[in-house]
């Protein structure tokens, strides 16, 4: 299903006002050949808030996404920059050396007026303007399995392209973004603190997640030992990768801001909760939320054959724990946010975190279910 496309003609998500005068004014400090003649605002992010700039009233017009950066979720914004610059780079670099067009395989950011990839407005906003490729598709849920194989695809070759790349240089741009443990004792004060008076309704919750405190440190107490520590984008949500509309083929894998040391788990395992459910991340009916194995299949399939060989037989095996892990460690992160008042997520109504923090157990559940036949499928595909 397509939920958004950044194509003008397909405003899916895509909410268009026409009093965006402080957007205009921000877009006027980039380098960019005129004014946007069309603003709208891109409403599938949960951190970020993103505009889409339309240049032009021809179809073929350029198209710039203007974000703002979260600094409550980033907090050292120019740090963020110099990732995203130096990481760039090198996916550009990796595409010129096999004498690929890189046009339209790695975001290309526009910089300030000032020379920067960064504007710092007068209250203190960090914003930052990329060019948005053309003929694209960020899908929010994935219906065909080849779609989602090929998504596989997309981010299995994007940690390829960085198994190269020195991490000692990148900063922690969040630091500990995956460390479950560390993520299940914040849980835990959020619970204590209960700072909204909101523990009580969700008891059923809280007493679900307690009970999944062993497992929490399955990867964290292996990485660096038998998982090795690699470059990962750590926010491998299925919009987070175009899929050309003409060729249906993974093109560029987008949102870089958590690009920074990690496991290859946590990649594939973010994938698979966020792709091979039934059902969206906020469905308020847990009814509908399942676990699809076809899609797990398919998408394992992409994403094994694309890191090129690169994966070690026991990140293979334990691909499943990564997408247990990133589904338990994602509800822990909806109710932690509810339990505060939700001040991480963006939401659209009170519930908001508590319905996604619903889906994700749920979900979490049914994987648990097929953890057998999931253990089974990836053991042939070890070498
Ligand atoms: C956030 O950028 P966005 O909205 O796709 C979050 C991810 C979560 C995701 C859940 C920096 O991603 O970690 O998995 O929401 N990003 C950050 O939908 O916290
Ligand atoms: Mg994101």
């Amino acid at each position: 299903m397509r939920e958004y496309s950044l194509c003008p003609t397909i405003r899916k998500g895509v909410l268009f006002h026409m009093n965006y005068d402080f957007v205009r004014e921000i877009a006027s400090h980039f380098e960019l050949d005129g004014a946007p003649v069309s603003i709208g605002e891109l409403t599938a992010g949960h951190i970020n808030s993103s505009f889409l700039l339309t240049m032009g009233t021809k179809p073929d017009a350029p198209i710039y996404v203007l974000q703002r950066i979260n600094t409550f979720v980033f907090k050292d914004p120019v740090a963020v920059m110099e990732n995203i610059g130096r990481v760039t780079v090198h996916i550009r670099n990796s595409y010129i050396a096999e004498g690929i067009d890189p046009d339209r395989r790695v975001l290309r950011f526009v910089p300030t007026t000032a020379g920067s990839l960064l504007y710092t407005d007068k209250d203190g906003g960090a914003w930052r303007l990329y060019r948005h490729i053309g003929g694209s598709t960020a899908y929010n849920s994935i219906e065909s399995a080849a779609l989602f194989r090929e998504a596989g695809h997309g981010f299995g070759d994007f940690q390829a392209r960085l198994s190269d790349f020195p991490a000692d240089v990148l900063a922690e741009t969040i630091p500990h973004f995956h460390n479950t443990p560390l993520r299940y004792e914040t849980f835990l004060r959020s619970v204590e603190t209960d700072a909204m008076g909101r523990a009580a309704g969700v008891h059923d919750e809280i007493e679900f997640l307690r009970g999944c405190r062993d497992f929490t440190s399955a990867i964290t107490s292996r990485l660096g030992k038998d998982l090795p520590l690699r470059v990962t984008h750590n926010d491998t949500k299925i919009n987070n990768v175009l899929i050309d509309d003409t060729t249906g083929k993974a093109i560029c894998v987008i949102d870089l801001d958590t690009v920074m040391p990690g496991s290859s788990l946590y990649d594939y395992g973010d994938a698979i909760r966020s792709g091979a459910c039934t059902a969206a991340e906020d469905e308020p009916d847990t009814d509908k939320v399942g676990f699809d194995m076809d899609l797990f299949k398919a998408f394992t399939e992409g994403f094994v054959a694309s890191t090129a060989g690169g994966l070690t037989p026991t990140e293979i095996r334990l691909l499943p724990i990564g997408a247990l892990m990133l589904t338990l460690e994602t509800a822990l992160r909806f109710l932690t946010d509810y339990l505060n008042g939700d001040a991480y997520f963006k939401t659209r109504y009170p519930e908001h975190n508590l319905v996604r923090a619903r889906t994700q157990i749920k979900l979490y559940r049914e994987m648990q279910a097929c953890l057998d036949e999931m253990n089974a499928y990836v053991a042939k595909l070890v070498p």
